[in-house]
C-alpha cells in the first residue's frame, strides 16, 4: 500500500512516535513494519505512575496492533537494562534485535544481508540518537556507553533496500546537553539519509 505523502517527525521525547504510528495505522488500515534504532528496547513497563512515557512506545505499538512484530527490528540495543520485562518483550513477540554485540561481531556489512523482506508493507523508521555512542552523540537524556559510530549508522541507512518508507522520526536530541552541537549534526544527517531514501 502506497501513500502519497511521507514525513519525518522531529522530537525530543520518544513518546512522539506512538501517535504517528496510530495515525498511520488508521490511515493505511494495516500494521506497519518498524525499523527502530535505539540503545533501549522501549517496551518498558509503566513508570512514575505513567503508562505512556518515552520508554514505552514499542510495547504500546505491539499491544495496539500498530506494528507487525515479525516485520520489525531493533538496532543498537545494549545494557545495562533496568528491568527484565523490557528485554523479554521483544523475544516474546518475535521482534528481530541486532544488539551491539552482534553489530560488533558480524559488522554492519554482515547484518544488512539479513534485512527482512518488507515487500510492500508500509515501514516506519524511528531513530533515537542514543543508539550512537555518547562520545559522538552526548546531547541526549539517557546516554548508554558502548554504542554505534555515526559511520555505522550511515552504513545501515545507506544499505536499506528499496522499501515503502511512509514515515520516520528522529528523537531524543537535547540541545542543552549538546554544547559542541555534534548530536544535532548527527540528527540532521540522519534526516538527510532518510529523505534521500524516501525520494528513491
Ligand atoms: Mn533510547
Amino acid at each position: 500500500m502506497k501513500t502519497k505523502k511521507r514525513f519525518i517527525g522531529v522530537g525530543v521525547d520518544h513518546s512522539v512516535t506512538l501517535p504517528s504510528l496510530r495515525a498511520l495505522k488508521k490511515q493505511l488500515k494495516t500494521p506497519l513494519a518498524l525499523i527502530h534504532f535505539d540503545a533501549h528496547f522501549d517496551s518498558y513497563p509503566p513508570a512514575w505512575d505513567c503508562d505512556f512515557h518515552h520508554g514505552t512506545f514499542v510495547r504500546h505499538a505491539v499491544q495496539e496492533g500498530l506494528i507487525d512484530p515479525k516485520l520489525s527490528l531493533q538496532i543498537g540495543i545494549r545494557g545495562p537494562f533496568s528491568v527484565k520485562e523490557d528485554a523479554a518483550f521483544s523475544e516474546k513477540h518475535g521482534i528481530t534485535v541486532w544488539a551491539m554485540e552482534e553489530i560488533r561481531k558480524a559488522g554492519v556489512e554482515g547484518l544488512v544481508k539479513k534485512w527482512p523482506s518488507f515487500g510492500n508493507t508500509p515501514v516506519f523508521l524511528s531513530f533515537d540518537v542514543d543508539c550512537v555512542d555518547p562520545s559522538q552523540a552526548p546531547g541526549t537524556g539517557t546516554p548508554v556507553i558502548g554504542g554505534m559510530t555515526t559511520y555505522e549508522v550511515q552504513q545501515f541507512l545507506r544499505s536499506l533496500p528499496k522499501i515503502n518508507l511512509v514515515g520516520a522520526d528522529v528523537v531524543e536530541v537535547i540541545p542543552a546537553y549538546d554544547p559542541s552541537e555534534i548530536t544535532s549534526l548527527l540528527a540532521v544527517d540522519v534526516m538527510f539519509e532518510i529523505l534521500s531514501h524516501m525520494s528513491l
